[in-house]
């Protein structure tokens, strides 16, 4: 089954976002199999963004993103890598449509809340930079046994 990874940047924890975004994913019928409120470590914002190495903007990236804790979560659904980045929006908040996350919620090209990756390799990546196996439960919600869980 398609995975994606989905996170909350730095500004929509200190805005308290995290619920109400975690809802919209929810109400779209994906299934959160992981998430962790988290700080990225250098190392794990440098290769998370990898591809920017050369952007003007990729210092400021990475201070941005390790700047404070971020929600990271799997989420897990047909076609989730695609829909989570319709219901995103564009990166740049000003032209993202209404309705969408970052047309919603932001204005600033850098602080725009929430990463999506852009396609079912990235999420693997994205993924396991992030969370280890076991932090991942695929469960069926209808036959929930407390002690199948790791908790
Ligand atoms: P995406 O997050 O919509 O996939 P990318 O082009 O992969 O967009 O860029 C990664 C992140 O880098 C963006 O979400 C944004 O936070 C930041 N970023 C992109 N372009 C700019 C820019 O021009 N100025 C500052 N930050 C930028």
């Amino acid at each position: 089954m398609e995975k994606t990874f989905l996170m909350l940047k730095p500004d929509a924890v200190q805005r308290k976002m995290i619920g109400k975004l975690v809802q919209r994913f929810e109400d779209k019928g994906f299934e959160l199999i992981g998430a962790k409120l988290m700080r990225m470590t250098m190392a794990q914002a440098e290769a998370h963004y990898a591809e920017h190495t050369d952007k003007p903007f990729y210092g400021e990236l990475l201070e941005f993103i390790t700047s404070g804790p971020v929600f990271a979560m799997v989420w897990q659904g047909k076609g989730v890598v695609a829909m989570s980045r319709l219901m995103i929006g564009k990166t740049n908040p000003l032209e993202a449509s209404a309705g969408t996350i970052r047309g919603d919620f932001a204005t600033d090209k850098g602080n725009n809340i929430i990463h999506g990756s852009d396609s079912p390799e990235s999420a693997e990546r994205e993924i396991t930079n992030a969370f280890q196996p076991e932090e991942l439960l695929i469960f069926d919600p209808t036959e929930v046994k407390l002690e199948a869980l790791h908790v």
